[in-house]
């Protein structure tokens, strides 16, 4: 197969991993902290996780070590959407394994939970690891965002685990899938199983993260490709002076993409969500910020823009959010029968007896194409896939309706000529930053040295990150401590807590002190494209986000 040179070059790349964990494998000691303790729900959730609650936090420091030499036969899983790095995790956990013993066997479980489920696998061999070292994309074992949550799926998955003689399945996924991992792990000590499970935090959305867990893998890498896009972007509009590009972007629910691109270009305008849901702002709120910068701008003669838009805003706007949650709770009860219906009238009509007054003309007045996007169906979450809805072209359509009566009022004498643009699959595969490739590969190795120790229900962990790898601490956090209940489907169920953009937080703050300059004012920022090989400053810097959330 061919391979390009850059392709090559990472191959060789040696991706850095914490001191702690350079060590001989004998040298490195888990250190086990107090019982913890979940953000909220304690008492429900102790009813859930009957054998996996309270479980202390792990660190790994140098000191003895008997438990890493065992031979050990492992399942990896890909869960949910690419995220850089993904390949780096397997990597460092193949990597752990054969160093604790060189029979220990590594079973790459195909396309997702769904291999874990129907026992479809690849014995993943040094040979298969080394074409995919520091490369992008999930594509060594593929991707699935099957959910185990029938008895059936999870007696088949330990049917399957036991099949195979596993001491332990890594599931690399986001927060659903941890949820996953962790309901997971409680079914097998349940049923009386040794077999052990980890989880590993990926996304690119950013939204999968804590004390513990300071970011998830894939941000890094995915922000800096959308950053290096916007900023083309920009040099674009400030050179033909002639168009407002609309750039959503992906992040679902959170608006971290949307906010770390802002701060790596300074467009003109960029939307929270989060700060959309908490003051309440109405679509008609929304379109007013975007008619002021622009009437502003046309009044000094820049016909021309640049506007982030996350890709979940839509839910957040609250007549929006409404919406959604009526059609997400009666497509969780009545999912069936309305797949059953092909005519969007026919649609209309049927939810009319189940949503409120309200969101039903709402739902009727929207754009057309807008409305039937609102009406796809829902991942197997349950949730809304916000990225199927073109919300960069609702904006464009309604600001061209109020920018057409302000020049009726005479208030704007501008042009707008627009483009609307979605970047998320652009970045999903990139090949990992050197921040993600080193990250991941610790995090992979760290979930090795989890399952030497005997552990589960647990997370990998990687802290200190805005430090040099070499001071990178390395452990695990217990999955039920990250965990609340919410609705799903229209019952209360445990699952991770989905960490939203903090408006008391650095990032944001920072973002709100420059944005009214940088809305009327043209300060562009042009980040370029990632670096593998220069200096540090070029090559290994975090993103803003964890910088300025961490220092
Ligand atoms: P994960 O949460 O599974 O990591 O996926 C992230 C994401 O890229 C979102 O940003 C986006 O909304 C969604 O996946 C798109 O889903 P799909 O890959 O199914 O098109």
């Amino acid at each position: 197969m061919e391979i390009s040179h850059l392709q090559r070059a990472r191959y060789a790349y040696k991706p850095k991993l914490p001191a702690v964990l350079r060590e001989e494998l004998e040298n490195i000691a888990l250190k086990l902290g107090e019982s913890a303790e979940a953000v909220s729900d304690q008492g429900n959730l102790k009813l859930f996780f009957r054998n996996t609650y309270g479980k202390p936090i792990a660190v790994f420091e140098k000191g003895k070590n008997s438990d890493v030499g065992k031979k050990l036969n492992v399942g990896v899983i890909l869960s949910g959407g690419q995220a850089p790095g993904g390949h780096n995790v397997i990597a460092g956990l193949f990597d752990g394994l054969k160093k604790g013993n060189a029979e220990s066997r590594l079973f790459g479980f195909l396309g997702g939970p769904s291999g874990l489920i129907e026992n479809k696998y690849a014995i993943l061999t040094a040979e298969t690891m080394d074409q995919y070292r520091n490369t992008g994309g999930f594509d060594i074992i593929g991707s699935g965002r099957t959910k185990i949550e029938t008895p059936d799926q999870f007696a088949a998955s330990l049917k399957t685990a036991k099949e195979l003689g596993l001491n332990a399945v890594v599931i690399i996924g986001g927060d659903d899938s941890n949820t996953n991992a962790s309901l997971l792990a409680e079914y097998f000590v349940e049923n009386g199983s040794p077999i052990q499970v980890i989880g590993c935090p990926k996304t690119i959305d950013g939204d999968l993260k804590n004390e513990y867990i300071e970011t998830s893998f894939g941000f890094d890498t995915a922000v800096k490709t959308y950053s290096e896009l916007i900023g083309n972007i920009e040099r674009d509009a400030n050179s033909a002076k002639k168009y407002w590009h609309f750039i959503k972007l992906m992040g679902r629910s959170a608006s971290h993409i949307a906010l770390e691109c802002a701060l790596q270009t300074h467009p003109n305008i960029c939307f929270i969500s989060e700060e959309v849901q908490t003051k309440q702002m109405s679509l008609s709120q929304v379109i007013d910020i975007i008619t002021d910068a622009v009437v502003k701008r046309a009044n000094q003669g820049d016909n021309f823009g640049v506007i982030l838009i996350p890709e979940g805003l839509i839910e957040f706007i609250p007549e929006m959010r409404k919406l959604i949650e009526e059609l997400n709770d009666t497509m969780g009860v009545y999912g069936r029968e309305f797949a059953k219906i092909d005519s969007f009238i026919e649609r209309l009509y049927f939810l009319d007896r189940y949503i409120s007054e309200a969101s039903y003309d709402l739902l009727k007045n929207l754009p057309t194409q807008i409305a039937e996007q609102l009406l796809l169906d829902r991942d197997p979450h349950g949730n809304v896939q916000v990225s199927r809805i073109d919300t960069e072209k609702l904006l464009i359509s309604i600001t061209e309706k109020r920018l057409a009566e302000l020049k009726e009022q005479g208030v704007y004498k501008g042009k707008f000529s627009t483009y609307g643009h979605f970047f998320g699959y652009e970045g999903r595969c990139a090949a990992p930053s050197n921040f993600d490739a080193d990250y991941c590969y610790s995090l992979g190795f760290t979930a090795f040295m989890l399952i030497a120790a005997g552990l589960t229900s647990y997370i990998s962990s990687v802290r200190n990150l805005t430090a040099p790898a070499e001071q990178w601490i390395a452990g695990g956090v217990p999955l039920a401590m990250m965990m609340n209940m919410e609705q799903r489907h229209g019952i209360k169920k445990p699952v991770i807590k989905k960490a939203l953009v903090e408006l008391d937080g650095a990032p944001f703050k920072t973002f709100v002190a420059k944005r009214e300059h940088w809305a009327v004012n043209t300060s562009y920022l042009f980040p370029g494209a990632i670096q593998y090989f220069g200096p540090p400053e070029v090559c290994d810097q975090p993103t803003k986000t964890l910088i300025l959330e961490r220092t």
